[in-house]
């Protein structure tokens, strides 16, 4: 029997260069075989890790947007933010996702801040608590260490061994999340670059782990969480997703590593988008 087609909105920026936010979500998600719904946070000449970024705020229009989706009835099996450009507007998608919100449906936030310790461009304590609101909607969070540091106030240097991050993981889960899986985790004396899944309910943790590159790709984290979000909605379990996702990334970096391109550019998606598969025929 055919499965249905899950349908998701997809709340990020859309960066025109550097393969961040929409414009990994999108292909990814699409190869999955989800219909993925745009709802952009800003339009970006660039991500914000390139200098001098041009970028055009969306805020005012988000919820003229939202009240269109209100009046067609849509519904969505999955919401999935990432990238939010300011407080004002993680108050917006925290009443999307309320308004939104329906039975057998999958809440990811990404709450993207920052990264190797600090916070990105523009951003401040503001967005801090405005994340920590947010995550309270959520299903799964899928933070970076520097963002689960920021979340929890616990120290990043603090976070340097397995319990410690266990530990930030339970403390996350306690503001809503049933799932939190935390990424950019260092492992083995810097050999493996791991990943913490803790799950609420039945209070387990597993952490799983691929050879570390010494290399920084921003947008990694939006294909993680899409690669993550569109193998949950083809039904496979958590564990399986993220093995799935980091299977992916490390495929993307390795066919990147020794290509003479800035490194700002992101991983080489278009070489391993073929890898991901759809179960959905139409
Ligand atoms: O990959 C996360 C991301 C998304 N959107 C914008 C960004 C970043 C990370 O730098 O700058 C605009």
């Amino acid at each position: 029997m055919k499965k249905a087609r899950p349908t998701l909105a997809a709340v990020h920026d859309i960066s025109g260069y550097g393969r961040a936010s929409l414009t990994v979500v999108i292909p990814i998600l699409s190869k999955m075989g989800i219909r993925v719904c745009p709802l952009p946070t800003a339009v970006l000449s660039a991500h914000s890790e390139y200098s001098n970024f041009y970028c055009v705020d969306l805020t005012s229009h988000l919820r003229s947007i939202i009240n269109h989706w209100k009046e067609l009835n849509l519904e969505f099996d999955s919401i999935y933010s990432g990238y939010l450009a300011n407080y004002e507007q993680i108050e917006i998608v925290k009443d999307f996702i309320k308004d939104f919100r329906k039975k057998k449906q999958l809440v990811v936030v990404d709450p993207v801040m920052g990264d190797g310790g600090e916070l990105y461009s523009g951003f401040d304590e503001k967005i801090v608590s405005g994340m920590q609101n947010l995550i309270q909607e959520a299903d799964i969070i899928t933070p970076n260490l520097t963002e689960a540091s920021f979340l929890s106030g616990v120290d990043i240097k603090d976070l340097n061994n397995e319990d410690s991050i266990l530990q930030c993981a339970k403390k996350l889960s306690l503001k809503g999340p049933e799932y939190v899986v935390i990424t950019s985790v260092l492992m083995n004396k810097n050999k493996d670059s791991g990943v913490l899944i803790y799950e609420k309910s039945s209070n387990t943790h597993h952490i799983i782990s691929r050879k570390y590159i010494h290399a920084s790709y921003p947008g990694t984290g939006d294909a993680f969480t899409s690669v993550l979000t569109g193998s949950m909605l083809q039904g496979n379990s958590l564990i399986d997703s993220v093995n799935t996702a980091c299977d992916f990334i490390l495929k993307g970096i390795e066919c990147r590593i020794n290509s003479s391109h800035n490194p700002l550019d992101g991983i080489n998606q278009e070489e391993v988008l073929p890898t991901l598969k759809s179960i959905y025929e139409e």
